[in-house]
């Protein structure tokens, strides 16, 4: 496997030459700067590529290319923006940067509840409370009908937590699940954004009434149009599963286990479409055997996300170690090994730990816990390896 990077581009705090000295070969970024929607132009592209090869990297990885809400929910001005989005894969393609992930979330992107869960060892990761996200739908965001997607046992845990929540709590919540896991990844609010709430609520009435079969339709539309110019320039599109793989805030989720990956890859049959491997996303949700889905989507894998969760008994995940959990990182390495020993992959979401504490890093994306991550794993791709050069496997 390539061992790729995610980097926030000039402004990141950890440099490119910080990531040489730890054996990273590629990088994983976009232009942050430039707005959702807009072209990215060829000059910026070929700007940030050559950033990146002056300190004897190469940009491996787009990620992401983000796909407009209206794109997803069908707007007016759908396709302006996909002719924008076409134009900016021809100019990725030009450039000479052929792997691009992207996501079809509506609204929200990846959710947690907690970013600095502790750990008994003195570290932090981040957690996601079934509880807390239920209180938020219910009682901040105030969703008509919200109730109706919790248990009994949820519903009631909410009640009593509505009793004992401070302000501070809540305003925490409304800004880690939709400000600061967010903004920084070119997601719909972004910190300094004033009523974040409304803004949400503003941006989830655009999909009354769009129900899981429309969005797929939407994005076979967006897929079909799209593909021709990925075939031309040879550019690769992963899709990034949902985090968590399932619907949330009344929202479809499609891209979330076997058969949706399989509608998806059967949609527009064509090598370029394809997906992101993302063990944590996929290893979140209780559906999803994360090896056997690597083994039947290993031929459409363009790029893979070595991370891992562990489901709790009351419905709440938690990040895992790289070593353990539901991600299954160890098998997933044989899989993609044997499948293409050249295929990108990152490690995700790193534990805060050491002196990440205090450096304000973008939730998940801390030096040492990922740095730690990524020791563990080329760990694990050495014995494989030699695994596969032996013949053991
Ligand atoms: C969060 C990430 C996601 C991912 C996008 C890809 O840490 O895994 O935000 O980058 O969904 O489009």
């Amino acid at each position: 496997m390539e061992k790729t990077w995610r980097w926030f581009g000039r402004t990141d705090r950890i440099t490119l030459d910080a990531l040489r000295q730890i054996g990273i070969q590629g990088i994983v970024t976009a232009l942050h700067h430039i707005p959702n929607g807009q072209i990215w132009s060829l000059e910026e592209i070929e700007n940030l590529k050559s950033f990146i090869e002056n300190s004897g990297l190469r940009w491996s990885v787009v990620e992401s290319l983000p796909v407009s809400e209206a794109i997803k929910y069908g707007g007016d001005d759908r396709d302006i923006l996909i002719d924008n989005y076409i134009t900016s894969l021809e100019n990725l393609g030009r450039a000479g940067v052929k792997t691009v992930c992207y996501n079809f979330m509506p609204v929200i992107d990846w959710i947690r509840t907690d970013l600095r869960h502790p750990l008994p060892d003195g570290t932090n990761t981040l957690y996601f409370d079934i509880v807390r996200f239920a209180y938020f739908d219910i009682n901040i965001l105030k969703r008509p009908n919200a109730s109706k997607d919790y248990s009994p046992e949820v519903l009631e845990k909410v009640e009593r937590l509505s009793h004992t929540i401070t302000t501070v709590e809540k305003n925490n919540l409304i800004d880690t699940i939709i400000v600061k896991t967010q903004g920084f990844i070119n997601g719909n609010i972004k910190e300094g954004d004033n009523a974040p709430v409304s803004l949400f609520r503003k941006l989830l009435s655009k999909y009354d009434g769009i129900s899981r079969e429309q969005l797929r339709s939407n994005m076979k539309y967006f897929l079909e149009r799209i593909m021709p110019v990925c075939n031309r320039y040879g550019i690769k599109m992963c899709v990034h599963p949902d985090d968590p793989p399932r619907a949330v805030l009344g929202l479809p989720r499609i891209v979330t286990d076997a058969e949706d990956l399989q509608w998806i890859i059967d949609a527009v049959d064509d090598p370029h479409n394809g997906i992101t491997f993302c063990a944590g996303s996929l290893s979140s949700g209780s559906q999803n055997d994360v090896p056997a889905l690597a083994r039947r989507f290993a031929h459409r894998t363009h790029f893979i996300h070595l991370r891992s969760t562990d489901i709790l008994s009351n419905g709440n995940f938690i990040e895992a170690s790289h070593l353990e959990g539901r991600g299954h990182l160890i098998q997933l390495v044989r899989i993609f090994e044997k499948q293409n020993p050249e295929l990108p992959m990152r490690v995700d979401h790193g534990k805060l730990m050491l002196d990440d504490m205090d450096k304000g890093y973008n939730p998940g994306y801390s030096f040492h816990g990922r740095m730690l991550a990524l020791g563990q794993m080329e760990g694990v791709i050495a014995v494989v390896k030699d695994e596969i050069k032996n013949k053991l496997i």
